[in-house]
């Protein structure tokens, strides 16, 4: 059992490689995984992208493409295969066996870029865990396939198990006692936020996909200097900031961890205690990269990752970042009036804005202090306010 999740040191290179069930219809499959696999800080040696119905059992990709792999591999001069599909230990260990490369899938790679980029105690637990229930999924299924090596069901002391079976003890002790810090952590964050929470902030999240521009957002509204960049999963601690608005109007701000396409769910579960200060929130700005031609797909997987933590309830701004990069035609109409959801979920309101130039970003405001004090604990600030704009009328 390797200790360490293995990270790239100088620049090692990378071929890519992405089976699709059928033809694309729209974006490029590889684009996101090339991103990614430069988050990790891999070069891009070279790409292999093919069409499957239905994955080979045994090397996901079939011969004839794994020859062409092979191939690809020797060409390029890469170290490392990165696959865009999630490998079954047994394919990633024949696919490892045949190229002579080590092997890694989409979780894997999330995980490593997960493990580089975590820097609280906190987040580094939290990664640690996720890798560790990963590896220990991946170490059942890999030990039933070596008891069928040894001699069939029913069989005992094949090689190897004795190995497997002191490998999974060590891990499920890790395992648990993560979690038992990572729980004192937890309710250590719930009795803050319940202090937070009598001080009767009203309380801003900042959600949305990868790189959609959350973190720039976040310093355009609050003049700060948080760490945004041209990377996938930038950001993994959450930060909050007070967010001025008015005078006597407590608003607070939440910067949070990106989602993505099939984030590991082993992920979801370590990352749901920080996620929690999303489902805390009055009010979620979701931030899209209206630029982007995924830009469905990933609105849907946000969603998804809403839904399934709870937070589908909360009501919405839908905010189409990066106007500055859309042509004057496809640029996006503002909608303050929060109507009804499609599904009447939550009401949502639409903007569209340039984190970036700050286009925008003022008219959000705006909306933002007329959604605050539009709830009831804001009130005598509401009466305040508007007795001042009767003066100053
Ligand atoms: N052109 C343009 N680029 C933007 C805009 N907003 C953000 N970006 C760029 O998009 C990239 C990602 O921005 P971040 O703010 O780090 O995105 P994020 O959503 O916080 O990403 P993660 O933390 O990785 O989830 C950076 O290179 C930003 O400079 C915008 O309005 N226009
Ligand atoms: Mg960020």
């Amino acid at each position: 059992m390797s200790k360490k999740t293995p990270q790239p040191e100088g620049h090692e290179r990378a071929a890519l490689v992405s089976v699709q069930q059928r033809k694309p219809t729209s974006g490029d499959a590889l684009a996101e995984l090339e991103q990614l696999s430069s988050s990790a800080g891999y070069v891009l040696a070279g790409e292999l992208s093919c069409v499957r119905a239905r994955p080979d059992a045994a090397t996901y990709i079939g011969s004839g493409k794994l020859e062409e792999l092979g191939e690809l591999v020797s060409a390029s001069s890469a170290d490392t295969i990165i696959f865009d599909n999630t490998l079954s230990p047994i394919q990633q260990r024949n696919l490892e066996k045949a190229l002579g490369k080590p092997v890694i899938d989409r979780t894997g790679l999330i995980l490593e870029i997960f493990a580089r980029r975590a820097q609280s105690a906190e987040g580094k637990m939290q990664v640690e865990l996720a890798r560790l229930e990963h590896l220990a999924t991946r170490l059942v299924r890999g030990w039933t396939h070596l008891e069928r090596q040894a001699g069939g069901i029913g069989v005992r002391g094949g090689p190897g198990e004795k190995q497997i079976e002191l490998d999974r003890r060590m891990l499920d002790d890790k395992i648990k006692m993560l979690r038992v810090r990572l729980g004192k952590l937890g309710r250590q964050r719930s009795t803050q936020r319940r202090s937070r929470g009598r001080t009767g902030a009203f309380r801003v999240a900042l959600v949305g996909y990868t790189n959609a521009g959350k973190s720039t957002l976040f310093n355009a509204l609050t003049k700060s200097r948080i760490y945004a960049a041209d990377q996938l999963f930038a950001t993994l601690d959450t930060t909050t900031r007070k967010l001025f608005l008015a005078p006597q109007v407590n608003v607070t701000l939440s910067d949070t961890v990106g989602f993505i396409r099939d984030l590991p769910h082993t992920l979801i579960e370590a990352f749901k205690a920080t996620l929690e200060d999303t489902l805390q929130a009055d009010l979620l700005l979701h931030v899209v990269d209206a630029s982007s031609p995924m830009l469905h797909e990933q609105m849907d997987e946000v969603h998804a990752v809403l839904a399934e933590i709870g937070a589908d309830d909360i009501p919405q701004f839908l905010i189409y970042n990066k106007s500055d990069l859309l042509p004057q035609n496809l640029q996006v109409t503002n909608d303050h009036t929060a109507s009804e959801g499609m599904d009447g979920r939550a009401s949502i309101a639409r903007f569209a804005v340039s984190a970036l130039t700050g286009e925008g970003v003022a008219d959000l405001k705006h909306a933002l202090l007329d959604a605050v004090l539009a709830d009831p604990r804001f009130r005598s600030a509401a009466q305040i306010l508007s007795n001042t704009t009767h003066l100053s009328a």
